[in-house]
């Protein structure tokens, strides 16, 4: 584990720096406070401290202030380290933001024992971010495909008409929806309807550009929402998804499957963007329109009224 030594005695420092890493410890060290600050507002910053509270330019007090004034991603465990020693000087610190304190001349199995302690509580907290970024993206996330689900491509369609609405740009919303999928489930089964499914996903996701963005938007639908693609683009490029749909059969364990998707799409003119539901309306009709045409095709929404 990284840990940052702020010490302006350099025999202090040279001590501290000897023992922790006999312990161990990746030792990053800082003559005064500003060289200190500086380490832990770096991108990757010690996770744990010890800060001496007397130091030129910034003291240790000061550091612990500016570190929970400002939000940050990880948690910095900071110990003060100090010759002050009466009980308000400890008080002070531990106000100020400290973590733990220790007092000159420290003990250096004391100090060993409380880097444990610091130890303990950076791993805990990198527990609970990961924990909450795993959550984080559960929740927009669909499990099957790995793709964003309903939620979160709504609100990349949001996004990215207010997107549009600012640089006068346009969006086209596209609404998929796999051709007779309930034959396949009922033919090969469950597991090899998923397989489907997944394959459908990675087709669409690998043939858009990175900023576009494809979601699962229920069953077996999908949402796509192609940035700056305009009346011109926006036909060809769903064109080619559904080709490369169509060509590539999916070699499951149990069997080698064809399927073929439909189509609506519908692409905003400069006069207007209209909402997101009536977006995803206009190409739930046009989609519609391709199931009732013979499926395996893309219907243009005859609400689009794209540019000149
Ligand atoms: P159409 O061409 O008219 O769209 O016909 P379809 O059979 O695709 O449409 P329908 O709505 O009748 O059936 C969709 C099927 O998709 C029914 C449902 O069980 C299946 N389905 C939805 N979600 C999943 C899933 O996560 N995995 C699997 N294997 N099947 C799913
Ligand atoms: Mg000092
Ligand atoms: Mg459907
Ligand atoms: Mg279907």
């Amino acid at each position: 584990m990284r840990i940052l030594i702020a010490e302006d005695e350099s025999l202090v420092r040279r001590e501290l720096e000897v023992r922790l890493r006999r312990w161990g410890y990746e030792v990053v060290v800082a003559r005064d406070g500003a060289a200190a600050w500086d380490a832990l507002s770096a991108e990757d910053a010690p996770a744990l401290a010890i800060l001496d509270w007397m130091m030129p330019e910034l003291d240790g007090i000061e550091i612990c202030r500016r570190l929970r004034a400002q939000p940050r991603e990880s948690y910095t465990y900071t110990i003060l380290l100090t010759g002050k020693d009466r009980p308000e000087d400890v008080i002070a610190g531990l106000d100020a933001g400290a973590d733990d304190y220790i007092r000159k001349p420290f003990d250096v199995h004391e100090l060993e024992a409380r880097l444990r302690v610091g130890r303990r509580i950076v791993q805990l907290q990198s527990e609970l971010v990961s924990a909450r970024d795993a959550m984080r993206f559960q929740a927009m996330h669909d499990a099957l495909t790995g793709l964003p689900n309903r939620r979160a491509a709504l609100d990349a369609l949001e996004r990215e008409l207010a997107r549009a609405a600012r640089e006068r740009g346009c969006v086209t919303v596209v609404l998929a929806d796999v051709d007779h999928f309930k034959r396949v489930n009922d033919t090969f089964g469950h597991p090899t309807g998923d397989a489907v499914l997944r394959h459908v996903a990675d087709t669409m996701r690998t043939a858009v550009r990175p900023y576009d963005v494809v979601g699962r938007f229920g069953g077996e639908e999908f949402l796509l929402v192609l940035a700056d693609c305009d009346a011109q683009c926006a036909p060809r490029v769903v064109e080619r998804i559904r080709d490369r749909i169509a060509r590539e059969a999916v070699r499951t364990e149990q069997a080698i499957v064809s399927v073929t998707c439909s189509f609506g799409l519908i692409t905003t003119g400069p006069e207007g963007l209209g909402s997101a539901p009536a977006l995803i309306a206009a190409a739930d009709a046009a989609l519609y329109r391709a199931k009732v045409e013979g499926r395996n095709r893309t219907v243009v929404s005859q609400h689009a009224r794209p540019a000149a």
